[in-house]
């Protein structure tokens, strides 16, 4: 009877710590994934609102009303983007700077590496695609809306201010400005400046400083910044002490704006949607355009891309995306990898355990120059605006298409208003009519989105895979620097290293 009575308390303690287990696996459950459930229920709401006020009722919006419901979105934007300077800054000197010289440079060599052969497979991909659908054959180019102008590009002005952005000659101003030459029409007949074009307009370049954060020149200065300060012995650990502690303070903010995440994204794609031209005439005019677009990029972000994690780690690459959700949702909705930088470089800390080392320093430097979804649609774009105006590339075209592409996406970051000067020059390089942007224009706004989300997936895996093949090389800087520092051994009670506790990043936050 006692015997009984002990198993069945046993048995009731087994079951009330399951119920508890239960409980606590539940509430974490929630806890971890709530702010997706968040952004996903806000991606519904906003895109089914907006389809609903704009199809089921005849209300007809005005800019204002349309700027009225952009604005809490607007709010949301600013604050990501308030965050960028500080956080790209902060990252980068203090990323660069607890490496040692030998492992930033493995670090930086395998980003390269990994940077340049996904955007060429992206570029290559998107070139199969647009050959094989052939979606401008189905169109003509009289029966496409153009909207708005383009402006004309010089391509070796434009690879200059590229150049002079990545040197700025100020770092405050590099902040606030970014030199831009301009194509301006001009009477003045001295041939020596100025270009000739096809309908006989005069134009000439005139550079100067345009209202835009030049990124490319604060990400460069960072980096030799953090290289200096990473091989600088005692002296340096003031300032390593202030860029990490600033890191830590910025990602501290980040995590809470994390949280007006999904009322931003509400409002941003509940307005653009209320906002957009009339779908059913945009599709039918370049439908298949969109098609091969979205599917070049579904490839690349399904397949491609997982299978190069897959293949690097050997670790499950739908599970690591997982852990990034919340920035893959807001580059959807902000159309903006530098706004989404924060949530991806706090998704991949906080979810997906990536070493901090990595993540600081690949991250912003991958939100700049590695854009696998922006690379593949200039390439389709390109190849599209050839078969509309039923011009025949040949392979040569084709390979230049594929180089101007690529660098154009690495560039788009240095060159202002880069959407359409970028792809203006990718146009020029093979000879094809760069008006011809405005056939596209009108979708533009959409698989921009589209793309953006690709851009943040290249960097998310990116970070991943580096970390991964970089661990041996941290886990060693890990126990040259910590060893050091670690009292010695007859200061312990315990007797001695048991514990190798310093090599799991992990757990410990105020390493940095
Ligand atoms: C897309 F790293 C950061 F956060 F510091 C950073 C800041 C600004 C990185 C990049 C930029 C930046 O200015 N990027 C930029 C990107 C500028 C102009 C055009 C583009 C291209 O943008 C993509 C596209 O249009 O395909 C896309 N919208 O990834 O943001």
């Amino acid at each position: 009877m006692e015997k009984q009575t002990e198993k069945n308390d046993v048995v009731d303690g087994d079951e009330r710590e399951r119920d508890i287990i239960v409980k606590e696996s539940f509430s974490i459950f929630i806890k971890k994934n709530l702010l997706i459930i968040l952004l996903l229920t806000a991606l519904v709401l906003g895109c089914s609102l907006g389809f609903i006020l704009r199809l089921a009722t005849d209300i007809e919006f005005t800019d204002d009303q349309v700027e009225y419901i952009l604005f809490p979105g607007v709010l949301f934007l600013n604050m990501l983007k308030v965050l960028i300077i500080p956080l790209i800054v902060s990252s980068l000197i203090s990323g660069m700077a607890n490496l040692d010289q030998q492992a930033s440079g493995k670090l930086g060599a395998r980003a390269v590496i990994y940077y340049f052969s996904t955007t060429a497979i992206a570029v290559i991909l998107g070139i199969i695609m647009v050959v094989t659908i052939q979606p401008g054959n189905v169109a003509d180019d009289e029966d496409i809306d153009r909207i708005g102008t383009s402006e004309p590009v010089d391509t070796a002005d434009a690879f200059m201010d590229l150049l002079r952005n990545i040197f700025p000659p100020n770092i405050v101003e590099a902040c606030l400005k970014t030199y831009k030459t301009r194509q301006v029409e001009t009477d003045d007949m001295d041939m020596d400046d100025m270009n000739e074009t096809e309908e006989a307009v005069m134009y000439k370049s005139v550079g100067g400083f345009e209202d835009k954060s030049n990124i490319l020149g604060i990400v460069v200065f960072s980096v030799a910044f953090g290289i200096v300060l990473g091989r600088m012995k005692e002296g340096g650990d003031p300032l390593r002490a202030f860029f990490n502690s600033l890191n830590e303070a910025v990602m501290q903010l980040v995590k809470i704006v994390i949280w007006v995440s999904p009322i931003g994204i509400f409002f941003l794609i509940m307005g653009k949607i209320i906002e957009m031209d009339d779908w059913a005439k945009m599709f039918s005019q370049i439908g298949m355009y969109m098609v091969t677009v979205i599917a070049g990029l579904s490839i690349h972000g399904i397949i491609i891309l997982p299978l190069i994690y897959f293949v690097c780690v050997r670790k499950n690459p739908y599970r690591f995306l997982s852990g990034v959700t919340p920035a893959l949702m807001t580059a959807f909705g902000t159309a903006s990898s530098s706004a989404t930088l924060p949530l991806t470089i706090n998704c991949l800390e906080e979810h997906n355990h990536v070493d901090k080392r990595v993540t600081r320093f690949v991250l912003p430097i991958g939100a700049t120059i590695n854009m696998d979804g922006t690379a593949l649609y200039e390439a389709v774009a390109a190849i599209f605006i050839a078969q509309v105006n039923g011009i025949d590339l040949d392979f040569k075209d084709i390979i230049t298409i594929s180089i101007t592409a690529t660098l154009a996406s690495v560039g788009a970051a240095g060159v202002p208003q880069a959407g359409l000067v970028t792809m203006v020059i990718v146009l020029n390089a093979v000879g094809l009519p760069a008006e011809d942007v405005t056939l596209i224009l009108v979708i533009d706004w959409f698989l921009d989105r589209i793309r953006t989300t690709v851009n943040v997936e290249g960097d998310s895996f990116g970070a991943g895979i580096i970390a991964h093949l970089c661990r041996k090389d941290l886990a060693s800087v890990d126990a040259a620097t910590d060893v050091d520092k670690l009292p010695s051994k007859h200061e312990y009670t315990n007797g001695g290293y048991d514990e190798p506790t310093f090599i799991n990043l992990d757990d410990d936050d105020t390493k940095f």
